[in-house]
């Protein structure tokens, strides 16, 4: 399908630099973390930066969940597609971001802070988990002055869909209500991601907020037990708890909301608001011996889902491009998209 204006797709999160590298049970004692979760980093955790890079090979990845959906989601659209905003420094970490996301010709309007450096997240790798630590740095300075920026606005009223990651609501959840309500009058579709377990505990307050915006709420399994739990559903059967979601009321009226539940390699569950029946997809399978690391295949998912939506393409079409980016994703190191680029 033919694009028929630029930058429909707009994106608000962290940029970060991934900091990625194979590591074992012994690293994540030492910084006391679990084998698969995401966290802010605390002043004792912040050692394990150089620890990576000096003593386990860490490889620097152009990362930020919502940065690696809005590279991903541009991968398949049609040139000058997706724009994607955050906060980052102006150092050479600001500079790897910038050089990846020219690769796949995705637009970022960062709000540079030249005193702050560019946002990092240790990733430590152990089999099928990755444990994330993030120190947010520039990343965290973002703020709705940038976004109201006229320039910048105009983007945001051009836009034909936005999707926002969870992990901004630790940053600025008043810009992603301008956001969620510029969708909502606008009769656009927002999209947000759930992004971590601790975004559902422990910034319930500003989640629960932008809840009535989400046309489309996406998490993983671990996250929708979070939700659940933080909120007293009772639920813990991962079907139930998208219904649920699908359920919440709602803003604008003129679309039903649709709540989209990955589980990793088993079927992703899609809720509707108002449907008895929740639907389930199977992931496109990938031998074993092919995965590279599935760090990112979450954000790689929503980039395709969100591609299907903004090019207007069924839901369940929408759901299979994501299973495929993801597929793709998992076989490269990190967050990232095979070049030559394949089409889907
Ligand atoms: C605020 N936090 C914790 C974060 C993140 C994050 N992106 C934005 N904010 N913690 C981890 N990530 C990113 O998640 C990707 C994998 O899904 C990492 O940068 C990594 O690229």
């Amino acid at each position: 399908m033919a694009a028929t204006k630029d930058y429909r797709l707009l994106c608000l999160e962290n940029p970060l630099l991934d900091i990625q590298a194979f590591g074992d049970e012994a690293l994540l004692e030492k910084y006391g973390l679990k084998p698969n979760d995401a966290i802010l980093a605390e002043e004792k955790h912040l050692p394990i930066y150089e620890d990576l890079l000096n003593n386990y090979d860490a490889k620097l990845i152009a990362g930020g969940a919502a940065q690696n959906t809005a590279r991903g989601a541009q991968y398949i659209l049609a040139p000058n597609s997706v724009v994607y905003l955050g906060g980052a420094g102006d150092d050479k970490y600001a500079a790897i971001l910038r050089d990846a996301v020219k690769q796949v010709g995705l637009r970022v309007e960062y709000r540079v802070d030249p005193k702050i450096p560019t946002g990092r997240c240790g990733v430590v790798i152990t089999g099928h988990n990755r444990s994330m630590v993030t120190e947010l740095g520039a990343a965290n300075h973002y703020d709705l002055e940038h976004l109201k920026r006229p320039d910048i606005w105009a983007l945001v009223e051009n836009a034909e869909a936005y999707y926002v990651g969870g992990y901004h609501f630790t940053v600025c959840p008043p810009a992603i209500q301008e956001l969620a309500k510029q969708a909502a009058e606008k009769n656009k579709p927002f999209i947000l991601s759930l992004s971590a377990p601790f975004i559902c505990q422990f910034f319930k307050e500003p989640l629960d907020a932008s809840a009535p915006y989400w046309d489309y709420v996406i998490g993983n399994e671990g996250e929708a037990a979070a939700y659940s739990e933080s909120h007293g559903l009772g639920l813990t059967d991962v079907k139930e708890i998208a219904k649920a979601l699908a359920n919440l009321p709602k803003i604008n009226t003129q679309r039903k909301r649709v709540a989209i539940i990955t589980q990793g390699t088993e079927p992703t569950v899609v809720a509707i608001q108002g449907e008895d029946e929740v639907k389930e997809y199977p992931v496109h399978e990938l031998a074993k011996e092919l995965i590279n690391d599935t760090n990112g295949a979450g954000d790689a998912f929503a980039g395709g889902f969100c591609a299907g939506i903004v090019d207007g393409h069924p839901l369940e079409e929408a759901v299979n491009m994501g299973q495929w980016l993801a597929r793709l994703s998992i076989q490269e190191l990190g967050p990232s998209y095979p070049f030559p680029k394949q089409t889907y």
